[in-house]
């Protein structure tokens, strides 16, 4: 038996950067969404990670969109749903928090909250301090915890600040996003530091970007985290392998885990593992 707790894997399915002309197995619609999702959860996933696109493929936080995939993936399979705030970049408060009007049934399991700014790519993920308090708020307000997106290490400092001023509890759970553009890179030295850093108590996930994905499962299961693959971040399989859908990352990610000694959370016990009450 593992001395370790079983391991959350979360699929980030879509995102707002990829297009169908990179991958022609980025999921779009409600219907592709829950299917790829439905699949996700067979491979061993426990969570997914979701953005919308319009029919046209174009990124959009629109509420109804929103709903219709969480209606779409809870028809098909009991995988929590985790909505983005960080939408697409340039985005405004107001859109980028769509999907935190969705109530009642159609309330999302988690939101994640970004606490700073980056640099991203050749662009900025802008996000102020007052943004990042009126964001944890709209989440607060929602009766969500937030998975807190760290793109680099002052991110935690500014969990810190947060909860001092009662916007989020600690422990808390993180992400530590690596291997973006112009941020903190996907090195092992990175995981262990921020690891280190974050309140005691804390779960983490780490998301490491493009051909980083599935070296970085087998560090966090060595490690005693949890670990975010999917088409979002990384579109390839292997080396020039187009994986076929989000479930194929997945499966991957499963492998690896089960691989390093790890059993791997049911949605119930990713519940209680990362606290979401
Ligand atoms: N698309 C990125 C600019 C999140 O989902 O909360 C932001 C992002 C973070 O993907
Ligand atoms: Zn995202």
């Amino acid at each position: 038996m593992s001395a370790q707790a079983p391991m959350v894997i979360t699929a980030a399915m879509i995102g707002a950067e990829v297009t169908r002309e990179m991958t022609p197995h980025l999921p779009i619609t409600p219907e592709e969404i829950a299917e790829d999702a439905a699949k996700c959860r067979e491979a061993g996933a426990a969570m997914v990670h979701i953005h919308a696109r319009k029919a046209d493929g174009s990124p959009s936080q629109d509420t109804e969109l929103f709903r219709a995939a969480i209606r779409a993936i809870r028809k098909k399979c009991d995988i929590l749903v985790q909505v983005s705030t960080g939408g697409a970049v340039g985005m405004e408060v107001d859109e980028r928090c769509g999907p935190l009007k969705l109530t009642g049934a159609d309330r999302p399991d988690m939101a994640t909250l970004t606490t700073g700014t980056v640099n991203f790519g050749n662009d900025v993920f802008w996000n102020s301090r007052p943004l990042v308090r009126e964001i944890a708020t709209r989440i607060k307000a929602l009766g969500l915890k937030p998975e807190i997106e760290c793109f680099d290490a002052g991110m935690i400092d500014e969990a810190f600040a947060l909860e001092k001023e009662g916007l989020i509890t600690f422990p808390a759970h993180f992400d530590f996003v690596l291997g973006v553009g112009g941020a903190l890179a996907a090195r092992p030295e990175a995981l262990d530091f921020l690891r280190s850093y974050v309140p005691a108590g804390s779960s983490w996930t780490c998301a490491a970007m493009g051909r980083h994905q599935l070296p970085f499962v087998t560090l966090s299961a060595e490690r005693g985290g949890n670990a975010r693959v999917g088409l979002e971040d990384n579109i390839y399989l292997s080396k020039g392998v187009l994986a076929k859908g989000n479930y194929e990352l997945v499966a991957e990610a499963a492998k690896r885990a089960k691989a390093a000694g790890r059993e791997l959370a049911t949605p119930q016990q990713a519940r209680e593992l990362l606290r979401l009450g």
